[in-house]
């Protein structure tokens, strides 16, 4: 059976984006047609200004929420990162692997190391090293799939470099894995700048649809979305991004195609209220589940204790082997 691995950075409140490119794919598809494990990926989110309370407050919210998404703990593994020790092991022997020119290539490095250093704060030396621990994420568990919004593929083709690379100077450890990403709303926008990815961490927040608003903070943020000079519907990412981005969001609710929907309209306001509807109904039984779920802390903790314990159980002897394989000495 194939082998599925992705996770998800407690960094902020999980959005319509992260719900749209990745989780909704998890537990619809891939803990249906494989041995999938998501990891809710705690060590990922102190690479920049980090508050303890808060990271420990959004990684239980995390676990909560991909539960209430529908990811079912008796056909999947959900465990936190931290808790299994082999990604951090397996990081510094990839650290080994790559190179700092490749670091410093990472698109995601670039942006938000320029902007910490806009806002006057230093760069941590592990936003630079983020994609090699995001690696050994992805290596420890034999992944074939890495089912990931666009926004992650520059990391995961770096994943297969380094896979490739220590394979051919160590012999065969590592299964080269390849990334998957929906068919639409792969990369969903912010609604104030839809030139910008939908992010948990934007400023505000009034552009980002988050998986908890309730159905009128929805409708609202939605009927304010910024929409593009001109008043025919149609869907051109590059001309008209507000009202792609609207299309490819009513597309993914609906499993519909964006194209075919800009024929159906003919006004923004009639677009942006579908789309508003669409997304309120789509995220009300995950709302609904997920405050079910709250009100059950104990559950959610055994979930990730019983899912860090099948975790272990494979990242281990794979990290042991890449241990031996680059020539360290076994523990007697
Ligand atoms: N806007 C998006 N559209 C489609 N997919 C998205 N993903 C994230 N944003 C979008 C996908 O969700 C999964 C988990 O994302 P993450 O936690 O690794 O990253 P993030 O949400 O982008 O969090 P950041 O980096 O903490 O936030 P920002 O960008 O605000 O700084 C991934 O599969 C990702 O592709």
């Amino acid at each position: 059976m194939k082998r599925t691995f992705s996770g998800i950075k407690p960094t902020g409140h999980l959005t319509l984006g992260n719900y749209l490119g990745a989780v909704r794919q998890w537990a619809e598809v891939d803990q249906h047609r494989s041995d999938a494990l998501f990891s809710v990926v705690d060590l990922h989110a102190l690479t920049v200004e980090h508050d303890p309370a808060r990271v420990r407050r959004l990684s239980r919210q995390a676990a909560t929420l991909l539960l209430a998404a529908g990811l079912d703990p008796e056909r999947c593994t959900v465990f936190v990162q931290s808790h299994v020790d082999e990604h951090a092991r397996l990081s510094y022997l990839l650290e080994c692997t790559a190179t700092d020119g490749e670091m410093r290539r990472m698109i995601q490095y670039k942006e938000k190391g320029a902007r910490a250093r806009a806002a006057g704060e230093s760069v941590r030396l592990s936003l630079l090293t983020y994609p090699v621990l995001m690696a050994a994420d992805i290596l420890a568990y034999a992944t074939d799939e890495v089912p990931v919004g666009d926004d992650q593929a520059q990391h995961v083709e770096l994943t297969r470099d380094l896979a490739v690379r220590f394979n051919q100077r160590y012999g065969h450890v590592f299964t080269v894995p390849k990334a998957t990403h929906p068919r639409v709303a792969a990369r969903v926008m912010d609604l104030q700048d839809p030139t910008s990815k939908m992010g948990k961490s934007a400023e505000g927040g009034a552009g980002v649809v988050y998986l908890l608003d309730d159905a009128d903070t929805i409708r609202r943020k939605i009927m304010r979305a910024v929409t593009d000079s001109g008043q025919d519907v149609v869907h051109d990412r590059e001309t008209r991004p507000g009202v792609a981005n609207l299309l490819e969001i009513l597309s993914a609710c609906e499993n519909g195609n964006p194209e075919a929907l800009a024929g159906v309209y003919e006004s923004y306001g009639a677009l942006k209220k579908d789309t508003a509807e669409a997304v309120v109904e789509l995220l009300r039984p995950l709302r609904e589940r997920h405050a079910e779920l709250a009100a059950d802390p104990a559950y959610v903790d055994e979930v990730l204790r019983a899912g860090a314990a099948r975790a272990r159980g494979l990242a281990r002897p794979l990290v042991d082997r890449a241990y031996r394989a680059i020539g360290l000495l076994p523990a007697g």
